[in-house]
């Protein structure tokens, strides 16, 4: 198995923290997306993901899945030991939800193509641009706070896709010095989940391609 990755992914952190907590060996494809304008730009990237965007992951058949949500939902059909999404249908809509508002609301607008065009197409400064990131940080995390259910986890005992895609946000938002002191529960989520092997082994420094 193959995963097209950028050591500061976190659509790929994601799928680096799903496939290490099942257990999974895989090779990893650096695609670095700054240099030269972004490899994912490059034709042969583009065959691979039409998309040209990381993770791409290729299973041993040689099929390519994209969407990090789709690859761990996939990983978890295929390798349902241990789950991460809860048993019963409540609890895994609010699993799904939480993973959403990362996945869907906060990571969108907040990577690095939307930051890109910001700057070099709508020619903003880079100080609007930081405040534009730290706000829809700020919004989708003030969200998570009021929902989760640390026990340790977003969920409760179990790790779910929640924590796989809460980590990955919070790293970043670290890196560009989001204040964290208003969500003391998913900070505690984060430092639970950084306890774990799985989670420690995806973190950006322990990448291959790490700079
Ligand atoms: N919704 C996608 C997001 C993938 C994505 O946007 N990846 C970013 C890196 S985190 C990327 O490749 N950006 C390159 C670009 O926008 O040019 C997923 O969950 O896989």
């Amino acid at each position: 198995m193959q995963l097209y990755s950028y050591y500061r992914s976190s659509a790929a952190y994601r799928v680096r923290i799903a496939l290490n907590i099942k257990g999974l060996a895989y090779e990893t494809v650096s695609v670095h997306l700054t240099k030269d304008g972004g490899h994912n730009r490059r034709p042969e990237y583009q065959a691979v993901n039409p998309q040209m965007r990381v993770p791409s992951f290729v299973t041993d058949a040689g099929d390519v899945l994209i969407q990090s949500l789709a690859i761990i939902e996939y990983l978890d059909e295929t390798h349902p030991e241990p789950p991460l999404l809860p048993e019963e249908p409540l609890a895994r809509a609010h699993a799904r939800a939480l993973a959403q508002i990362v996945a869907c609301d906060i990571h969108p607008l907040n990577n690095v193509g939307p930051l890109r065009y910001l700057k070099r197409e709508l020619h903003q400064e880079q100080s609007a641009i930081d405040a534009w990131y730290h706000h829809w940080v700020i919004d989708g995390f003030t969200a998570l706070e009021a929902l989760v259910r640390p026990g340790p986890y977003a969920c409760g005992i179990a790790l779910t896709v929640a924590d796989i895609c809460l980590v990955p946000q919070i790293y970043n938002a670290r890196r560009l010095n989001v204040p964290l002191d208003k969500f003391p529960k998913i900070v505690g989520i984060d430092a639970a989940c950084m306890k774990l092997a799985a989670f420690d082994r995806a973190r950006p420094e322990n990448q291959p391609d790490t700079e």
